[in-house]
């Protein structure tokens, strides 16, 4: 039976990219009536230097984000990864099955690493195999995620595929990313060619879904764009980065299509188009980051709601790591 997995690292506030690429499908997938489990992967987020003490507000920030943007601790499983110790015990079967040259191709690591991999952690390179074991050791099929994170799903596949051949077994299913939507990838709204991020220095290229009205308006106003007018067919944006860019949050938010959105603001110069996808960004982000406001009042309550959901995903996963140990040849599981 399908089961979903996905998850967001604490390692700084929420963006429009994890939200359009991510949170947003999580709702849909929940709503559709599937089984769900939303993780805060606060294990992946120390990969990299984490203050403590920031650490646990963000934890408690995304989780807010989570409930805010209509995840319902009724019918996902919302928890912290680092509560459900399995993730961490079939990480490291994985580690045993993964091979180097297949970590060597990871994209992401070579981007987080940059020219100073030597500098790197261990974890961070590590990162792809314990991901694969926060999918597999729920035997999730469907994993919604953003473009970026293909390829590491990919990897996953790949993990449970050699498992499966070496132990002679069938126990881990082929996972499916799920990449859907007009905004698989937002980019910078300074750098139509990198990724909006969380963790990218300038502020000035993201928005923070706890960016107030005022914030939200005068980032789209000075976002990067080129002198020309808007086309009317998708065509036109050929080799337009930028305009490409705002034209996918304009039709993710509204839940239409970008040859949609053409056929309406076609023509109009970004000085007319930018006030437009401004109110429309205001209008659909306000009421979240209000909830979250709201929801950050109360910390014990997130807390509770996190542990709540640990204890489900903990008796999901203890089955499914005893029967791996098993498999493995491990005595006393
Ligand atoms: N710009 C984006 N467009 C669409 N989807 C995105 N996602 C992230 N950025 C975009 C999706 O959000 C989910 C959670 O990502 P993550 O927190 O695990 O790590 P990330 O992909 O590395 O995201 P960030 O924001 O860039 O974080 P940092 O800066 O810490 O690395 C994933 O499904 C991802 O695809």
């Amino acid at each position: 039976s399908p089961r979903v997995f996905s998850g967001i690292q604490p390692s700084g506030g929420l963006t429009l990219g994890n939200y359009l690429g991510a949170i947003r499908r999580f709702v849909d997938m929940q709503d559709s009536g599937i089984e769900t489990l939303y993780c805060v992967v606060d294990m992946h987020a120390i990969t990299v230097w984490q203050d403590p003490e920031a650490l646990r507000r963000q934890t408690r920030e995304l989780t807010a984000g989570y409930l805010a943007a209509g995840l319902d601790p009724a019918r996902s499983i919302l928890f912290n990864q680092s509560q459900v110790p399995a993730h961490a015990q079939l990480a490291w079967i994985f580690n045993c099955v993964a091979r180097l040259g297949w970590m060597n191709r990871m994209t992401q690591f070579k981007d987080k690493a940059g020219k100073n991999a030597e500098k790197a952690s261990l974890g961070l390179y590590a990162y792809p195999a314990l991901m694969a074991a926060d999918i597999l050791v729920y035997h999730a099929t469907h994993v919604p995620v953003g473009e970026d994170q293909k390829q590491h799903v990919e990897l996953t596949r790949d993990i449970a595929a050699k498992f499966n051949h070496d132990f002679g077994t069938e126990f881990f299913p082929m996972t499916e990313p799920v990449i859907e939507g007009a905004a698989t990838r937002v980019m910078s709204l300074r750098d139509g060619s990198k990724k909006m991020s969380k963790s990218d220095p300038s502020d000035a290229s993201r928005i923070n879904m706890t960016d107030d009205a005022d914030a939200i308006s005068s980032k789209i106003r000075k976002a990067r764009t080129d002198p020309d007018a808007l086309p009317s067919e998708i065509e036109g944006l050929e080799g337009r980065p930028e305009a490409r860019n705002l034209l996918n949050i304009y039709a993710a938010l509204a839940d239409t299509t970008v040859a949609e959105v053409l056929a309406e603001v076609g023509g109009q110069q970004f000085s007319e188009f930018k006030p437009k996808l401004a109110d429309l960004a205001v209008a659909k982000l306000a009421p979240i980051s209000t909830e979250m406001a709201r929801l950050m009042q109360d910390p014990a309550e997130i807390d509770a709601v996190l542990r709540a959901g640990s204890e489900r995903a903990n008796a999901l996963a203890a089955p499914i790591l005893k029967r791996t140990y098993e498999i493995v040849g491990m005595v006393g599981a």
